[in-house]
């Protein structure tokens, strides 16, 4: 062999083997799959197509369980926004992970499964919607909305900057991930979370569908009028009700009542709107106000309006998902990448379209607690599947490492559905799914509780405040109208759905004693010496906040926060829009009186403010009244903070109490509701 030959065979063995490494290369890149999972915000499966919507189509997110797989029975563990977040990144229940609540700030040091990806070669993005309050931790990209979110010229946070964006909020993220794919590092695969704000309340369309829909006439749920007779308190006392809850003005955008209460739902994303924008808004809302005034309507033909126009908004919202959706897959398809990238789109729980009245989520019943889940894997799933096992928003993470050929860290709670999505039976997969919900006191007034769900039957205990337990038979009572706990014939069944409840609470170290110590009390009683007095307001209390007992100012009930920083429940509070307080309390006969003191909220987030000024005077006669001297105390909560006005007198005699207290009258300049009315809230004027 001459040296020239040996060179050439040299040569050819070291492009042979670089050939082969990037083969091999190319080959691990393939078998690493990127991750695409889109959520949307209370989008409920009702509204989408491919699971047999009655009221619209979504041929885009179709698309997703036609080259995929559609699930039937994906469930979630706590149904509302934040906790259903950081369940979908721990892969771990609400009490392991600690996100009980949308008020609670997200514990961002703990395991993640993008955090996991990220550690294993993934470079990993998130844009969208957080509401976590704490900064986003493991990813390498991330651009979160503001809060809830806006849906017109959002509010934009990176780690880099604040911007606010011009547009509507489903184009500009769609856009941004679009962005993003394009411009990332192709040499490593990608996980994106891109999650929309859309359809959330209040349901801002993008102009472009604001045409959608006109006259609406939407087949009607058969629960929208439930009574509720055979529930237990929760579904009475609840706040989410279509008819009664749903604000003509910040939810059902009528044009014509800026001063409205509630109004500032709709005002804030008005005064966000670019002249050209609140033009088009107004050319579209404008007529629906005025038909609605002229048709004056009242009783079910309202409850009937509000329903349509609900629904409509919200559909509209979806169309624009659905719209945006089909940009992103065109957009891989054109780029070559969906053959190797998974599209996962959910919500982050189901929603109420009108069933048992209402709108929101949270309960246990069917439509909050299913979620919508597609999932196109290419390459292992079998085009156009339906699974009927019993998934959850706990197992995606584990899922998506699974994916990714990652192993999960051992303390997560779910199960990965892998094998599933390849359409192989699994023998042992869960037949029970187990629930717990936390947020309460707190908007919509739902109860805290928790229960199980198996294939026919749901169990369900309301706690805390009450111990109310429900029992639905699924297969004969699907639209959960029959509390049957009660019924002597299921005692069997309860026990065994007791069992059942019991044996998951261990599984997932669910001790519920503990969570009831979550909270201060949030009631509590005092002495007060003007229980029986007579009450008189200079000025009316408004309808809405009047209080939940005879006579809420003197009741002997004072409210206090619990663990979250809530002071509410509103409805125990006397609340005057902007009314000052200016009350005599007659305690009837001449009293020795030490201490006067009264509780007011400061809440600006509910448009709630301290008093500007405040004067406790006493009088024996009710004609001449001294002025005390008084302290004030402001105490700080997460949220709120409560202010106390004390004042002593040492054992004077006093027979009336005269307190005014005067309200800001308008939310001030930079408050989302600025020039808007603002309110006063008292709860106990405490005399000892
Ligand atoms: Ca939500
Ligand atoms: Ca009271």
């Amino acid at each position: 062999m001459n040296t020239k030959t040996s060179i050439k065979v040299c040569t050819a063995t070291v492009l042979l083997s670089q050939t082969i490494q990037g083969i091999k290369a190319q080959e691990t890149s393939n078998q690493r799959p990127n991750i695409i999972y889109i959520m949307s915000d209370d989008h409920g499966y009702q509204a989408m197509s491919c699971y047999g919507s009655k009221i619209n189509s979504t041929p885009n997110l179709d698309r997703i369980a036609n080259e995929g797989m559609l699930f039937n029975n994906c469930f979630v563990t706590n149904s509302v926004s934040a906790p259903s977040r950081a369940v979908m990144l721990t892969g771990k229940y609400s009490h392991v992970n600690g996100q009980l609540d949308n008020l609670t700030t997200f514990d961002g040091s703990q395991v993640t499964f993008p955090k996991v990806m990220q550690q294993n070669g993934y470079q990993t993005a998130l844009i969208g919607k957080w509401h976590l309050r704490s900064r986003p931790t493991g990813f390498d990209f991330w651009e979160i909305l503001r809060g809830q979110g806006e849906y017109y010229n959002p509010v934009v946070i990176s780690n880099k900057d604040t911007v606010v964006r011009k547009g509507y909020v489903t184009n500009i993220l769609t856009d941004d991930a679009i962005n993003y794919i394009d411009k990332r590092d192709k040499t490593k695969p990608f996980c994106l979370l891109l999650l929309h704000k859309a359809p959330h309340r209040n349901w801002m369309p993008d102009s472009t569908y604001y045409n959608m829909y006109q006259n609406p006439n939407f087949p009607v749920p058969a629960t929208y009028f439930d009574d509720y007779s055979t529930r237990t308190a929760a579904a009475h006392l609840q706040e989410m009700s279509v008819a009664k809850d749903m604000n003509l003005v910040g939810d059902l955008k009528l044009t014509d009542a800026p001063n409205y209460p509630g109004a500032g739902g709709l005002y804030y994303e008005l005064n966000r709107m670019s002249p050209n924008q609140d033009k088009l808004f107004h050319a579209a809302y404008d007529s629906i106000t005025l038909n609605f005034r002229k048709n004056n309507l009242t009783g079910k033909d309202l409850a009937l309006w509000k329903y349509q126009h609900y629904i409509a908004d919200y559909l509209r919202c979806i169309a624009s998902v659905d719209d945006n959706v089909g940009r992103l897959l065109d957009y891989l398809k054109t780029s070559g990448l969906d053959k190797n990238t998974i599209i996962v789109y959910t919500s982050d729980q189901g929603f109420y379209l009108g069933e048992h009245g209402w709108f929101d989520k949270r309960f246990m019943y069917e439509q909050s607690l299913r979620t919508p889940l597609v999932v196109k894997y290419p390459g292992h799933t079998k085009a156009g599947s339906v699974n009927n096992d019993f998934v959850m928003n706990l197992d995606y993470a584990e899922t998506l490492l699974d994916i990714a050929g990652i192993n999960p860290p051992k303390e997560m709670q779910g199960r990965s559905f892998k094998p599933l999505l390849e359409n192989k039976a699994v023998d042992d997969w869960r037949k029970s799914i187990y629930y717990h919900y936390y947020e309460y006191p707190s908007e919509h007034n739902v109860k805290r509780h928790y229960g199980v769900r198996t294939d026919r039957y749901k169990l369900i205990h309301f706690y805390l405040d009450t111990d109310d337990w429900e029992l639905y038979d699924l297969k004969n009572d699907s639209n959960e109208v029959n509390n049957v706990y009660n019924d002597p014939a299921n005692a069997g069944v309860v026990r065994y759905m007791m069992d059942e409840l019991e044996r998951l609470k261990k599984q997932y170290g669910d001790n519920i004693d503990d969570t009831l110590n979550y909270g201060k009390p949030l009631i509590v009683n005092v002495n007060n010496l003007a229980k029986d007095a007579d009450v008189k307001f200079k000025y009316p209390v408004s309808p809405k906040y009047k209080g939940s007992t005879k006579s809420p100012l003197t009741d002997g009930i004072i409210h206090m926060t619990n663990a979250q920083g809530f002071l509410r429940n509103y409805k125990d509070w006397v609340g005057f829009e902007q009314n000052d307080l200016d009350v005599v309390i007659d305690l009837k006969k001449e009293t020795k009186v030490n201490k006067i003191s009264a509780r007011f909220m400061d809440n600006p987030d509910g448009w709630i403010f301290s008093p500007v000024k405040v004067e406790i005077s006493t009088s024996t006669d009710g004609k001449t009244y001294t002025s005390l001297k008084h302290s004030n105390d402001k105490v700080s909560f997460k949220d709120n903070v409560l202010d106390i006005y004390k004042a002593s007198l040492k054992q004077a005699n006093v027979r009336y109490i005269k307190v005014v207290a005067k309200n800001i009258k308008t939310c001030p300049k930079g408050h989302p509701g600025e020039g808007q009315p603002a309110w006063l809230f008292i709860d106990e004027v405490i005399v000892e």
